[in-house]
């Protein structure tokens, strides 16, 4: 099953590894065939090459759009070898078939992503490109199709081996598919949503990737996984930041990492905070004088809770902030970046996975989220939501500056904990944090008792709820959690407000001399 490589066509606008791979065809006898620009190219580099236009009896026309679009490319690609009549077919037409293409497409992702004109995105939607990589890719019996700089030198190695194995062919083609199909996806996606204006750009997420990583399984062992990442420009995320060491990334990393990173951007900007994320819920979110203050106060939340887990900073990291971190067992630590010194202090711990974004990604940018449903999934706009307009405060008492402060980064952290969310803080980092009960009662009384048992590991002589302001993701249905956080030593609440009993939440808080906002904004998050 190995053919060997008599004839190859060329034809790529990512010219990477090109010369080297012309060279290494020519030396295994390979005849060259190329259009206009990669013929230079190979030419350039000193080889001999024939131009497609003296295959196809025409000159490449119309500006190039039409180039290798011809009976005598597609022929050569498409026939049956050993077929009788295609056989007679290409005789009779003077078609000589073509072993091997070599093609990568017109650059479309990237003509978009740099802000090009209309014209200029329409022309660079290449036609004979895909073309030829569907007839190559369909005939890979025969014929093998290279679409990846990437696959050159193994390629190069089979044809001076004595020709291409049908198992290289066979995944050849499988990926030359998937490159076209992610080719498509993107024209079709920039025509929906950057030319006609509709909500949606991806809606077919895993046919446009571009990349996929496979994981070394999924939440749990016995699970596969991969992640893929789409075509298109992306914000700074954690699929693309920066790992500068540490073990692979599992599935439960990339998770867990990618809720710190949403938090931790809520803050960009602001001063030096810190999070410190567990299976996708903070466990405690500081800001501070410096990165390493605002660790010690996100951790002092709830130590016990923190080992083993996610960091986030909002500002890149030093030293003496890489030394509180490695104090105890962490598995992640993300941030804009480290200098050398931090860098060298995370190196002593082999294991730790330390991920550099660069700037911190928009919080208020759009997006989609996706969640996969039995038979279908699930999209929406990404929850990038928050409160511009000044608070509507609806008790008799007005919160102070420090509580109306608290409110603020409670409400801000308050939006990536899991459903039912409370959050308490104080002095500008959490107190208290209840997640993903299926009673919000629970959720504030859970959050008061963890910050109990924070106070009797630190010490201090009461839990940090005291004298806090709470954030609760949703309105409270009844006044009974409201309660339970003023029984806490909360001062001050911050909800969105809406329930049919707002008037006896409102009398609760009022009996309890509470200062209380409503955002008219809700932040479920499930
Ligand atoms: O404009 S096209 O769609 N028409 C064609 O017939 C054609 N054939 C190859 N674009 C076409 N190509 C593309 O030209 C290839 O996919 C490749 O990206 C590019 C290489 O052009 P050059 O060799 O002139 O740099």
């Amino acid at each position: 099953d190995q053919v060997a490589v008599r004839r190859a066509l060329l034809s790529v606008s990512d010219k990477t590894g090109l010369a080297d791979f012309g060279r290494a065809l020519a030396a295994a006898g390979v005849e060259l065939i190329s259009t206009g620009g990669t013929a230079k190219a190979l030419r350039d580099a000193g080889l001999t090459v024939a131009d497609v236009a003296d295959v196809t009896g025409f000159p490449e026309m119309m500006d190039g759009r039409v180039k290798t679009l011809h009976p005598a490319v597609h022929g050569g690609l498409l026939g049956v070898r050993g077929h009788p009549e295609h056989e007679a077919a290409m005789r009779e037409h003077g078609i000589a078939p073509i072993d091997l293409v070599v093609v990568n497409l017109y650059p479309f992702a990237q003509t978009v992503a740099r802000g090009a004109e209309r014209d200029e995105i329409i022309e660079n939607i290449d036609i004979g490109g895909p073309s030829m990589v569907r007839s190559a890719a369909k005939n890979h019996a025969s014929v093998a199709i290279v679409t990846d700089p990437a696959d050159y030198t193994e390629i190069a190695r089979e044809i001076a081996e004595g020709g291409t194995t049908s198992g290289t062919r066979k995944r050849l083609a499988a990926k030359a598919y998937a490159a076209t199909a992610a080719y498509d996806a993107a024209i079709a996606s920039w025509f929906a949503f950057a030319d006609q204006g509709q909500m949606f750009p991806d809606m077919l997420p895993i046919t446009m990737t571009r990349s996929e990583t496979e994981l070394r399984y999924g939440e749990n062992p016995h699970q596969k996984a991969a992640l893929y990442v789409p075509m298109g420009p992306h914000a700074n995320g954690v699929a693309q930041a920066e790992q500068v060491q540490g073990k692979a990334l599992s599935y439960n990393n990339l998770n867990d990492a990618e809720g710190a990173l949403e938090l931790i951007s809520e803050f960009r900007g602001d001063r030096p905070t810190v999070a410190i994320i567990k299976h996708a819920n903070p466990c405690g979110v500081s800001g501070g004088v410096d990165v390493e203050a605002a660790y010690r106060a996100a951790l002092a939340c709830d130590p016990v809770s923190a080992f083993g887990g996610i960091i986030a900073s909002n500002r890149p990291l030093g030293e003496a902030d890489a030394r509180a971190i490695t104090e105890i067992f962490t598995e992640v630590v993300i941030a804009p970046d480290a200098d050398e010194a931090a860098r060298a202090v995370f190196a002593a711990k082999k294991n730790l996975r330390l991920l550099l974004t660069g700037d911190l990604p928009d919080p208020a940018r759009g997006g989609l989220t996706m969640k996969a449903m039995t038979g279908g999934y699930l999209l929406q706009t990404r929850d990038n939501g928050r409160i511009e307009a000044a608070l509507k405060i609806v008790t008799k008492r007005q919160p102070t500056d420090t509580e109306h402060a608290d409110m603020s980064f409670a409400w801000r952290v308050a939006k990536h904990v899991k459903s039912n969310a409370i959050v308490y803080a104080r002095d500008g980092g959490t107190a208290g944090i209840g997640a993903g009960q299926m009673s919000r009662l629970d959720s504030a009384r859970i959050a008061a008792w963890k910050a109990r048992d924070a106070a009797e590991t630190a010490g201090w002589p009461e839990p940090r709820t005291v004298g806090s302001a709470v954030a609760s993701d949703a309105f409270f249905p009844f006044a009974d959690g409201l309660i339970a956080a003023a029984d806490a030593g909360a001062t001050a609440i911050i909800q969105p407000g809406g329930s049919i009993r707002d008037d006896d939440v409102v009398a609760a808080a009022d009996e309890r001399d509470l200062a209380m906002a409503f955002t008219g904004m809700r932040h479920f998050r499930h």
